[in-house]
């Protein structure tokens, strides 16, 4: 077994380590010799949203972003604003339209604020794209080198579920702050004295709805076109009918950087969580992001204070003995969690909290995770039936029975 030593370029900037790595998202070792689709890890989270100027500052202000790129009339893109923002390892792209006639208002117009590429950031672009092609993916676009005074990014794509792609990126070459065509800006906002220097580190996992039906063939799709493999962690019927409504499966890729929960709906009491994303969102998309973090507490408390609200978590999930037993002891007493509504699971390799937001914007669609590892390579299947529930609870409060 070779030890995999690659870190992404953005966490190298981030001056995260694999140990640090490790501990956030679950890292394992593998062996990239034999993988027909290597990846090194996240590129970016591409968003296209509403109002970008406005959600840059959004993202900033309330979620501890640093703003480190821009692309927009004043650099040449009369079609839209790009601002690309970043908190530790994970990047985001948000872009929105400025042309009335930008494709981006149309995509807008059908999906609401959402996100449209998960980029990868793979050593070999073209070997990826050979292989994906012979395996039937649509390749969106061709592989092709993009230059600036900075350097050369090697890119291609292909297409994913729905409207959603994964762009390919290699920016070995490159020095620049993002892409050609991006030029580098910095923050105007001032961080607050005594406030954490950022409120997560890494993205961990960006999890998928597909149609009722096809969870299977998307879990097909990432195993023979990008080699991902298939994790323990699974949700089947007998949870789906009981009361989350949906079932899961969950890819990575082989150094587990990137994992792909995907969710379809199933018939349970109600109408589904995935059936109203769904409708919601005009068919497949990407659901939510879970963001590692080092200090939930903290982060919580934070956001909290800038107005993030969260699925409330009933108090008999504190006290209920079956469950305190299982979960033993963590870093902090119980109490701690409980005031915040912050969930733990435990599995045979460790333990996991995490709490999620309610949706982020107008549609509910799209939301966030927070979660901090500890040991636990699982994604919270102890907390299916407390979170689904309270999923179900804000969906009935939105009207849906
Ligand atoms: O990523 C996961 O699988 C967990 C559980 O609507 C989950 O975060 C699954 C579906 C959902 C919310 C959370
Ligand atoms: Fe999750």
């Amino acid at each position: 077994m070779t030890v995999e030593h690659t870190l992404t370029s953005q966490e190298r900037l981030a001056d995260l380590d694999l140990d640090q790595l490790r501990q956030l998202v679950g890292l394992v070792e593998y062996d990239p010799e034999g993988d027909p689709f290597p990846v090194t890890g996240w590129d970016a989270v591409v968003w296209v949203v509403g109002n970008a100027t406005q959600a840059a500052l959004y993202y900033q202000l309330v979620w501890g972003m640093e703003l480190v790129a821009y692309s927009g009339p004043e650099t040449g893109n009369r079609d839209h604003h790009a601002y690309v923002l970043r908190s530790g390892a994970t990047r985001f792209v948000l872009r929105g339209g400025v042309d009335p006639d930008s494709a981006l208002h149309d995509h807008h117009r059908r999906h609401g604020d959402g996100i449209v590429d998960i980029a990868l950031e793979v050593p070999d672009v073209d070997r990826c794209i050979t292989h994906a092609r012979a395996q039937g993916a649509t390749v969106v676009e061709e592989p092709h080198d993009v230059t600036d005074e900075h350097g050369t990014v090697r890119l291609a794509a292909i297409a994913a579920y729905g409207e959603t792609r994964h762009t390919l990126v290699d920016r070995s070459r490159y020095t620049g702050p993002y892409l050609p065509g991006f030029v580098a800006r910095s923050s105007t906002v001032v961080r607050p004295a005594g406030s954490p220097k950022r409120l997560f580190q890494a993205l961990d996992h960006v999890v998928g709805n597909v149609e009722l039906g096809r969870m299977d063939e998307w879990v097909g799709f990432y195993n023979r076109v990008m080699g991902f493999t298939n994790m323990a962690e699974f949700v089947g019927d007998d949870i789906a009918t009981e009361y989350s409504a949906l079932m899961s499966k969950v890819v990575a890729s082989g150094n587990h950087r990137v994992k792909f929960p995907l969710n379809e709906p199933a018939m349970g009491k109600k109408r589904s969580q995935i059936d109203e994303y769904l409708d919601f969102y005009r068919g497949p998309g990407a659901q939510h992001l879970a963001l590692a973090t080092n200090d939930i507490l903290r982060t919580v408390d934070e956001l909290r204070a800038k107005g993030v609200e969260f699925l409330a978590t009933p108090d008999s999930y504190y006290t209920d003995p079956e469950l305190r037993a299982r979960i033993g002891e963590v870093r902090v007493p119980i109490e701690e969690l409980r005031s915040r509504g912050i969930l733990v699971d435990r599995d045979e390799d460790g333990y996991l909290l995490q709490i999620f937001t309610k949706p982020l914007g107008d549609r509910p669609t799209v939301f966030f995770e927070l979660i901090e590892r500890h040991g636990s390579l699982g994604f919270g299947k102890g907390n299916f039936q407390a979170l689904f529930e309270a999923i179900e609870r804000e969906q009935a409060r939105r009207g849906n029975f």
